[in-house]
């Protein structure tokens, strides 16, 4: 049957990927298909947003660029807190460049390829970001989600630029663990030759909102119902709608809307895998 339809447990043990196996494990263990996407600029709001959704969290989504005051005991303490509450790690880079550059991601400040399980590339460049990206990921167990649908208004990642994207991800199934988009990708532009059978894109849906439709620059929201049930989406990407503005944040408060969206997206969940 179709990915989704299976358990995110039958799914952990069957993936070819370390990192998707990991994620999956974490969250039916723990319960929660929630990624908060902490885009905050000080630190100290990262570590208390983080401190407050780490127990009801599978993944945190990180824009490390942004923290002003950012250095390297950043990393220390997201990792040390990724182990103490057990969640993955996803570096949102947006990689979009040709091969040497990317590359150079191992000597940088950053070096996400070290502390993030998880980071994700357009597919623009064509199939070298993936090649590229996995002589640096592959030997560190890491796993690639490639962006094949957008969630802001107008974006061009339709039709067969999403078709594209997935063929390239196909291809590498061993270190493309799926996408970021709104709909489910298994089988999307195939040909009849093609290998699809055991074909599982683990889909990461950002966009989603329990109280508003949309911000004044585009973002467009739907409910952890119908980005899980309906459309089949693996894991929810909640920022703003945890954390409001992000800043001195009110750490009951974030913890009450994690829970409140941890609870949604694991109810749509148990609906949809219900046989
Ligand atoms: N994000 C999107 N839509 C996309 C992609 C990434 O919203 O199509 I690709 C990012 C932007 C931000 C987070 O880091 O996901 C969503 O945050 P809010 O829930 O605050 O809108």
């Amino acid at each position: 049957s179709s990915p989704h339809l299976q358990t995110y447990n039958e799914r952990a043990q069957r993936h070819a990927n370390k990192a998707a196996r990991a994620l999956l494990r974490v969250m039916e263990e723990k319960q929660s298909n929630l990624s908060v996407s902490v885009d905050v600029t000080k630190s100290k709001d990262f570590f208390d947003i983080i401190e407050a959704v780490g127990p009801h969290v599978c993944l945190i989504k990180t824009h490390i660029d942004i923290l002003e005051d950012f250095d390297p005991t950043v990393i220390d303490r997201l990792r040390e807190l990724s182990e103490k509450h057990k969640f993955l790690i996803f570096e949102d880079r947006k990689f979009a460049d040709i091969v040497p550059w990317h590359c150079s991601i191992q000597k940088g400040s950053t070096r996400s390829q070290d502390w993030a399980h998880i980071t994700n590339a357009h597919a623009v460049p064509g199939p070298s970001i993936i090649t590229g990206l996995a002589s640096v990921g592959i030997p560190k167990d890491r796993g690639l989600i490639l962006l094949a649908e957008m969630s802001s208004k107008g974006a061009l990642t339709t039709g067969s630029y999403t078709e594209d994207a997935v063929r390239m991800a196909r291809a590498r199934r061993d270190f493309v663990i799926g996408f970021i988009a709104q709909h489910r990708m298994e089988g999307i532009g195939a040909s009849d030759t093609d290998n699809i059978a055991g074909e599982d894109f683990l889909v990461l849906a950002p966009g989603v909102g329990l109280d508003a439709t949309g911000d004044a620059m585009g973002q467009q929201y739907r409910t952890p119902e119908q980005v899980v049930f309906e459309s089949g989406c693996d894991v929810i990407i909640v920022g703003r709608g945890i954390y409001g503005k992000g800043e001195n944040v009110d750490t009951r408060e974030v913890l009450k809307q994690a829970q409140r969206y941890q609870a949604a997206g694991w109810e749509a969940y148990k609906k949809r895998v219900q046989r």
